[in-house]
């Protein structure tokens, strides 16, 4: 039998989280022969809650799980842990201003940054899915220096989900024959859902997503608004955020990361910029990826970027800048 690895669940005792820990714990993320033992942290109010989570794993009776240790303490949550799945935040309310919000996070990531470089491995792999994702994983990133910046991302991926559904929807096949449907830039509005390097594989002959679909406009107009509007419309509808599909796109993502891409495909994850596509260097920004068996990522390269793409890559971009830079203010108090 295989070791176990330890996985570190944060928000443990939230909505995301709740979908989120059956597929790890299932074997669904990490291999249905790896053991796993997971720390899960919340905050300490929520150590009652969190206990009947606790209750309900154990119910489950999942082959795999060889043990679980909630806390409240980071120290406790990141000891020696291989993974960490960082989704706990603040959560947005009412009449708060983004830029609040952003304060209120970028504190927690600090802390939580601070924490991993004191007690995770160094081989540890971080996803931050609490928002605002990209800038949360910038910042974990920077107070976490004695760990690799590329075991830094951040979640797109539902984003990328969210797009292949609807490409898969509007050419009426089913979801696995869309391919490199990607998104750049970051986790919010402004992101950037790209099809113009997808396919589409129709009666077993993959053809350009533009060929599939046959009207630019709406791929130019409708597909976009749509796939950047998306969380919104699941909050007017459910009265709550997306979990279900957060949760199951943060397991896609690390099982990706941790197992590689499939040949010939992409996938896309926030990541710490190299300067590729003429993105600033240092920003986390989600840029279309393959991963190798081992783990690592590597940036697609030579992508074709004409001026529709360039402004809506530049846009989300700056947005980042703008993030970053009041995050790096907040965090220099
Ligand atoms: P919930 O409010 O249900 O759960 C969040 C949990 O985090 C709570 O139990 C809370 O006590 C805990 N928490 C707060 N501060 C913490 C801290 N310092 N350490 C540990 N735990 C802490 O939210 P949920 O619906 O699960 O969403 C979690 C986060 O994911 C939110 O920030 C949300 O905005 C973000 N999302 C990100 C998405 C993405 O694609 N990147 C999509 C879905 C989601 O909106």
């Amino acid at each position: 039998e295989k070791d176990p690895i330890k996985v570190c669940v944060t928000g443990a005792a939230g909505q995301i989280a709740y979908s989120l820990l059956y597929q790890v714990a299932k074997g669904q993320v990490f291999g249905d022969d790896q053991p796993i033992i997971l720390t899960l942290l919340d905050i300490p109010p929520m150590m009652p809650v969190l206990q009947g989570v606790v209750m309900e794993l154990d119910d489950c009776a999942f082959s795999l799980l060889r043990e679980v240790i909630p806390t409240s303490d980071e120290a406790v949550a990141f000891k020696d842990i291989d993974a960490a799945m960082l989704v706990g935040a603040m959560p947005r309310r009412e009449g708060m201003e983004r830029k609040d919000l952003l304060a209120a996070n970028v504190k927690i990531f600090k802390s939580q940054g601070k924490s991993l470089d004191a007690n995770a491995k160094k081989t540890v792999k971080v996803v931050v899915v609490g928002n605002p994702a990209n800038t949360n994983a910038l910042i974990c990133k920077k107070y976490a220096p004695s760990i690799p910046a590329e075991n830094f991302s951040c979640l797109t991926r539902l984003d990328q989900n969210r797009a292949k559904a609807q490409i898969a929807g509007r050419v009426g096949v089913t979801i696995d024959s869309v391919k490199n449907v990607i998104i750049w830039g970051n986790h919010s509005s402004t992101q950037f859902p790209d099809v113009s390097h997808g396919t589409v594989s129709v009666k077993g002959t993959a053809v350009p997503v533009s060929e599939a679909v046959k009207d630019d406009n709406w791929i130019k107009n409708e597909f976009i608004k749509t796939v950047q509007q998306r969380g919104a419309a699941v909050i007017k509808a459910r009265k709550l955020s997306s979990a279900m599909s957060a949760a199951k796109a943060t397991g896609d993502h690390m099982r990706d990361w941790f197992k590689g891409t499939p040949q010939g495909e992409y996938t896309s994850m926030g990541i710490v910029s190299d300067g590729s596509y003429g993105i600033e260097a240092g920003l986390v920004y989600s840029f279309p990826v393959t991963i190798d068996k081992s783990g690592k990522y590597t940036i697609v390269q030579g992508l074709e970027v004409d001026t529709f793409a360039r402004e809506k890559m530049d846009a989300t971009a700056n947005e980042l800048k703008q993030e970053m830079t009041t995050a790096l203010e907040v965090c220099s108090d």
